[in-house]
């Protein structure tokens, strides 16, 4: 089969070809959706001293055009790479870049960024400030290889912008805390915005003003609003993991609202295959929007053969829940618009070993929402604390094959005619003490016979309080090789990376509803749509492949 077209993506942002990782600098800017980039302009491998910032622009959030790149490491303030950074928009409306540079041996900087035209709403040309680095890595203990990655600016206390910067010092990490008046000039603060011991260091934080259980955005470069709190979000070990606290604007620093030391049981943005997010307020729809880098799964050899690795999640709308625990994701609804085909079924009843075959859309490309509700809570067998330290652990014990109480039950999908592949998205509820825990995974373990593919099942677990609300959604969008679900609207998002082989020979591929745990459960409503190509993989008007 041929490699470079079976997995591309049809709607999951990708450019034409090559590498990428982590988005940079995203901004909503005179009409404009911006994406900056990682992007290796040279093959599909991340090669140190390569890695350049791309640049694709959209007026919808699903269909992109590459523009030029924006910056290359050209000068000595970024001669080994121009890593991740991001954008702030200043009060005159001028929006400008923070990125970090790799200098020799590895030393990491912050640069500054200007739009040359900045009348221009593609933003295609950006020119380096003549004083750059504008932050330098002169701090006591501070390791100058582990300091990178600054915020978008927000306004501190005082009037001035603040960043960010991830950091380690000594035996801890840290978000450090800079301010400036000018954005040009940049004094430490005295203390980090917040810091921890005994974690890897912390690559990509984002720090956002979130209100409880509204999901209008806020944006962090004018003052916020009382009531809200505020979500640190750190890029950490393989996971994208969060703190709600509050920004105390005494001590000028982040207070998380429960201390949490095991960082294991810090919650995530997404439980799978999905690192360095990064969030921007859009502007255009009072929104937070926030999207991820997801890896490739395969080798090597695989991303040279196919010229490209890397791709961006569907973005999604982020607020806060009501009970202001946990960050809430659901994808833009923009993305609705690819949906084509639709399909609906409503009050299936499924018994334990039912798979209910769902037909009529394109399976490889999908979008599914489906409603499981629980005709009895009775069944739910007790939960152990001890799987919050490792849900993936608990998911590859509590398989689909694997009976329960209530659950497993959810969807099998990418399945071969003999089931010889097959990717499972499921759920299993538990009683703990007053309240049930709800385990979702996704479990890729046979999602392809072809070797040499990482093949976990990821999983995350969340509460819901089954005496109010007996049904769960799941929401799953397939695209090829990127599966990204979100179950109990947004609480737990998984996205994982999807190579079938079988299937790709056959061009055809099984979608189920399934149940096998002992609790009957009902599908009140079921609907799933075939998902159209948007504009991601195309170059100069041609397809790249
Ligand atoms: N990727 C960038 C770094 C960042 C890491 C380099 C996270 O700036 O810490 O490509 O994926």
């Amino acid at each position: 089969y041929i490699v470079s077209t079976t997995y591309r993506t049809a709607y999951h942002f990708q450019p034409p070809r090559n590498w990428i990782n982590d988005p940079c600098g995203l901004m909503y800017y005179k009409g404009i959706y911006h994406n900056f980039y990682q992007y290796n302009p040279h093959c599909a491998l991340w090669c140190w001293g390569d890695i350049a910032w791309g640049h694709s622009v959209s007026t919808d959030l699903v269909n992109w055009i590459q523009l030029e790149p924006v910056i290359e490491p050209d000068n000595p303030s970024d001669i080994d790479g121009c890593w991740t950074g991001s954008a702030t928009i200043l009060s005159g409306g001028q929006p400008v870049i923070l990125y970090t540079g790799v200098s020799r041996d590895n030393c990491q900087v912050q640069n500054l960024l200007f739009p040359k035209n900045p009348s221009d709403p593609y933003l295609r040309e950006w020119t380096k400030a003549g004083n750059n680095p504008v932050i330098q890595p002169v701090v006591p203990g501070l390791n100058r290889s582990c300091f990178r990655d600054p915020t978008t600016g927000w306004i501190g206390p005082d009037g001035l912008w603040r960043i960010a910067v991830g950091a380690q010092l000594y035996s801890y990490n840290a978000a450090l805390l800079y301010k400036s008046e000018d954005f040009l000039s940049w004094t430490r603060v005295d203390h980090p915005l917040y810091s921890h011991n005994l974690s890897n260091m912390w690559e990509c934080p984002d720090f956002f003003a979130v209100l409880p259980g509204n999901n209008s955005g806020l944006d962090m470069s004018v003052s916020i609003p009382r009531g809200a709190k505020h979500a640190l979000k750190m890029s950490v070990g393989y996971f994208d993991k969060y703190l709600i606290g509050v920004y105390d604007l005494k001590r000028d620093a982040f207070v998380p609202d429960t201390i949490v030391d095991d960082c294991r049981l810090w919650l995530r943005i997404d439980y799978g295959d999905f690192y360095a997010s990064k969030s921007f307020f859009d502007s255009k729809k009072g929104r937070r929007i926030i999207w991820g880098w997801s890896q490739e799964a395969d080798c090597r050899s695989d991303d040279v053969a196919k010229g490209w690795a890397g791709i961006h999640t569907i973005p999604r709308t982020i607020w806060l829940d009501s009970d202001g625990k946990q960050l809430l994701q659901w994808p833009v609804d923009e993305i609705e618009s690819l949906r084509t085909n639709e399909i609906n079924h409503q009050g299936l009843e499924l018994n334990k070993g039912d798979m209910f075959e769902i037909n009529g859309v394109d399976t490889f490309q999908a979008d599914v929402e489906i409603y499981f509700e629980l005709t009895s809570i009775n069944a739910a067998e007790p939960f152990n604390p001890s799987w919050l330290l490792d849900p993936e652990k608990h998911c590859c014990e509590a398989g689909a094959s694997v009976h329960g109480g209530i659950g497993p039950f959810g969807l099998v999908i990418l399945a071969s005619n003999n089931m010889d592949e097959h990717t499972v998205v499921h759920f299993r509820v538990y009683k703990s003490q007053q309240k049930y825990m709800i385990l979702m995974c996704s479990d890729l373990r046979r999602s392809s016979i072809r070797p040499s593919r990482y093949t976990p099942a990821y999983g995350g677990f969340f509460e819901l309080d089954l005496a109010k609300e007996r049904k769960i959604s799941l929401r799953t969008l397939i695209d090829r090789s990127a599966v990204e679900s979100f179950g109990g609207g947004g609480r737990v998002c998984i996205t994982s990376r999807v190579y079938p082989a079988v299937l790709a020979d056959v061009g055809r591929a099984h979608m189920y509803a399934f149940n096998n745990g002992s609790a009957t459960v009902r599908v009140p409503q079921l609907s799933a749509w075939t998902m159209r190509n948007a504009h991601v993989n195309v170059e100069n008007g041609r397809s790249a492949i």
